[in-house]
């Protein structure tokens, strides 16, 4: 039972330098904060995010939603008793009564909730990892198998390349350290084979280079794809990388995408504007199995629109069976939607995040359908982020095995990384890693 004695929120920046929801949950026990992440491209259906409008932070201030928590939220919860995250998010529920929580704002309904599950682990003398586990009910931890952005395009990265995210998976190493230390190595193998090609390694949102790729791409020959243009060079690059910093690929390191194809769905069609080429859904279905036949691809998340569920399933049909199908702005953590895909079987996998839903306990209750339809479950950071690492504690809690959560750089990334590192050192010799991750 957690007595709740206080309720306090502020508006703080995230990583992009936009402002975002803090909120603190004061208990007998302590004093337990939680900050909110926000997408750039967000997807329509998802929660409302509560922003200021007006002219300061040229309207994207929170502070209606940071009165939100001192003033209705508080009033409700301080005082109260809480014996789990159901009954606590239930109120929260209550409190805003709409259907996407547009009265109290998304941003300030999770702060509440997430600062409140911390809360509750330090009652029941668990680690978070601990409480969200026993919350859903899952007693097998597992350490995540990162999806680490290397590079980006779309809208992340100015345009630089059409697809939004191109992520390296070390699938076939043995823990999570060792992954991680992959992961970087690579990095950083990357950022040297972009110098030698006078390519830019600034970094983007999510801390993974941004080069603009189209100004190599002239059709050319690859030593792995017959014929690169500027999204299958961003593959080419990382290939290289893989095998230059001495990984294998395909064994060691496999690849994931994230396509966010909503930002190049025009009038019915993809536009994919770094290869000047409009294609319908069916074609893009057919370009992305020419993609997974050369490359180690073993992930395509958000390949069609948010509202195609018809080009997804075709997709899922055609290769679900060698590739995982990931909704993010199609599915956003939202069980009606989930369900929808499940019955036009349009995806086999969820990305979950919780700032899309709205409160821990519905984050979870999207990630019970996902596995009880036999979907894998990928947990998921945004390009806004925070130095907040909720979400590490959320991938061990759920077992699903894995994480996206950008670059191996920038420190909102990596308190996640480093997070789960303390976790696998908790963990000691019972820490499982990426298991559940394929399928
Ligand atoms: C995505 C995310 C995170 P955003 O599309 O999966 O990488 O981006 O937070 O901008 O929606
Ligand atoms: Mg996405």
């Amino acid at each position: 039972m957690v007595n709740i004695k206080k309720i306090f929120a502020r508006q703080v920046l995230d990583s992009r330098g936009i402002p975002t929801v803090e909120a603190e949950v004061s208990t007998d026990k302590g004093v337990f904060s939680a900050i909110v992440p926000s997408g750039t491209s967000a997807g329509k259906h998802e929660a409302l995010e509560l922003r200021d409008g007006g002219k300061e932070y040229f309207g994207k201030g929170v502070s209606k939603a940071v009165s939100n928590v001192n003033q209705l939220i508080a009033l409700r919860l301080e005082g109260k008793s809480f014996s789990s995250q159901k009954e606590l998010d239930g109120v929260l529920l209550g409190l805003d009564g709409t259907q996407n929580k547009s009265r109290l704002g998304a941003n300030a309904v999770l702060s509440v909730s997430m600062a409140f599950s911390r809360a509750m682990a330090v009652e029941k003398d668990l680690e978070l990892f601990g409480f969200l586990g026993e919350s859903f009910g899952n007693k097998e931890f597992v350490l995540p198998c990162p999806q680490s952005v290397f590079i980006s395009g779309g809208a992340h990265a100015d345009k630089s390349t059409d697809f939004q995210e191109f992520m390296v998976m070390p699938t076939g190493l043995k823990s999570f350290s060792s992954a991680l230390q992959c992961v970087a190595e690579v990095y950083h193998r990357l950022a040297e084979i972009l110098k030698k090609k006078d390519l830019h390694t600034n970094v983007g949102k999510e801390g993974s280079f941004a080069p603009n790729l189209k100004s190599l791409s002239l059709a050319i020959q690859g030593a792995f794809a017959p014929r690169l243009e500027s999204n299958s060079m961003a593959f080419e690059l990382l290939s290289i990388a893989v095998e230059e910093a001495g990984y294998s690929l395909g064994k060691d390191v496999s690849f994931a995408l994230d396509v966010a194809a909503s930002e190049f769905f025009k009038n019915g069609k993809y536009v994919l504007e770094t290869e000047g080429k409009t294609l319908t859904g069916g074609e893009l279905v057919d370009m992305y199995g020419e993609l997974l036949d050369v490359f180690p691809v073993v992930s395509v998340e958000d390949g069609f629109a948010e509202d195609d569920f018809e080009s997804f399933s075709e997709f899922t049909k055609k290769f679900g069976h060698r590739v995982q199908v990931v909704g993010d702005d199609l599915l956003v953590t939202n069980v009606e939607r989930i369900k929808k895909a499940v019955s036009m079987n349009s995806c086999n996998a969820l990305l979950l995040k919780p700032n899309q839903i709205g409160t821990v306990s519905e984050s979870l209750e999207a990630a019970r359908l996902a596995f009880d339809s036999k979907w894998n479950v990928v947990v998921s950071h945004r390009s806004g982020d925070t130095e907040d690492a909720f979400i590490a504690d959320l991938a061990v809690a759920i077992g699903c095995g894995q994480i996206k959560t950008g670059a191996p750089a920038r420190s909102e990334r990596t308190a996640k990384y480093n997070r789960l590192l303390r976790i696998e050192e908790k963990l000691g010799g019972k820490a499982v890693f990426g298991k559940n991750f394929f399928v």
